[in-house]
């Protein structure tokens, strides 16, 4: 079984930052203050540990469908007879914007004489901004290749029942911690992206609203809602609404305390330690709200079992 790994990609030194944001904004160069800016903000939180994140997670990913890899499928679905994982499984990661880049993944699979693989990103939902944009960087990689390689893509995960578990658990952790658990607000929140891909009929809204909702009702939630973070920095209306706005609307509907879920994003990284952890963290306090972050997955082997399932069920699709 061969496995494509994608991930956003973080860069690994401040010289990596240019061209890092230039492959962001399709090949323009950022102007002087957008870079200074991002700068500060890779600056204020250390170094984003995105790309070790997707390392382990590939390693560990690897380890578990060799280690438990059945000479026949254990379940019975997709075509009959059903294709039983051939040999040991092997896992490539390619990152979207930084190195090893997703051209670099495919053409290490190529010469490893790879025909067929299961391509998957570490972000459970669908979107024009982004799954989408990871395929067509795998497209424009298989297009340069002598050989074809059959790509069978996980699309998105938004209800997978492992990964509702795996978020709900991480809540239930910060449950813990409240006061009063009763009187506290629950948001679930994934990154914001130009109304414009929503009004083409992107599902991703709808995608991250389901995550949201399967875990409050797994957990009984009274109440929830949803928030967008991270807009670009650009002058185009961006999905909201903003975490920000969000917390002083809380605030003003009277809670003390909120639990904040990044359902949008596995790992931790510049999103998460700068946007909500100082950024958000600062507005809850300023308005006078306790704000409590839940732990994100990583490469934790809950979330790598939840990779597994959808690796292996992919791998049997015809
Ligand atoms: O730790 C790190 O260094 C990387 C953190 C990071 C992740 C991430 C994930 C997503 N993005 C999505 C959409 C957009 C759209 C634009 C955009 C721009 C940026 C910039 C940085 C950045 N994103 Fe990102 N994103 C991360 C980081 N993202 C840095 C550029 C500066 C800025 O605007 O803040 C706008 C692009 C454009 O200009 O046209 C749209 C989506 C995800 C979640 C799915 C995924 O992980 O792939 C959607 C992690």
């Amino acid at each position: 079984m061969n496995v494509l790994l994608m991930a956003y990609g973080t860069p690994y030194g401040p010289e990596d930052l240019e061209p890092y944001y230039t492959d962001i904004r399709r090949g323009k160069k950022p102007p002087h203050e957008l870079l200074e800016e991002l700068q500060g903000r890779y600056e204020a939180i250390g170094k984003s540990p995105l790309n070790e994140i997707t390392l382990v997670q590939a390693i560990r990913l690897q380890a578990l469908l060799n280690l438990e890899a059945p000479p026949y499928p254990r379940r019975l679905q997709g075509p009959f007879p059903p294709r039983a994982p051939q040999g040991p499984a092997r896992v490539y990661v390619g990152t979207k914007h930084w190195l090893p880049s997703i051209g670099e993944a495919v053409a290490a699979m190529h010469e490893d004489g790879v025909r067929r693989a299961v391509a998957i990103v570490a972000a459970p939902h669908y979107s024009l901004r982004s799954v989408a944009e990871y395929k067509e960087k795998v497209e424009q990689a298989l297009k340069g290749l002598p050989d074809p390689i059959e790509m069978v893509w996980v699309e998105s995960y938004e209800a997978h029942p492992g990964l509702i578990a795996c978020y709900a658990r991480r809540v239930e952790e910060a449950i813990w911690r409240l006061r009063e658990p009763k009187k506290a607000a629950f948001v679930f929140t994934a990154h914001s992206i130009p109304v414009a891909a929503v009004e083409r009929g992107d599902p991703y809204p709808r995608q991250v609203e389901k995550t949201a909702e399967l875990v409050a009702k797994r957990l009984g939630l009274p109440r929830f809602s949803v928030a967008y973070q991270s807009a670009g920095r650009t002058p185009e209306p961006w999905l909201g609404p903003d975490i920000n706005e969000h917390l002083r609307a809380l605030k003003e509907e009277g809670y003390e305390e909120v639990v904040v879920t990044a359902v949008g994003f596995p790992a931790d990284h510049l999103e998460v330690f700068y946007d909500l952890d100082l950024e958000a963290q600062a507005t809850a306090q300023e308005v006078g709200l306790r704000l409590l972050r839940t732990r994100s997955l990583n490469a934790d082997l809950d979330y790598i079992q939840v990779l597994k399932d959808l690796v292996e069920a992919a791998w049997l699709r015809s």
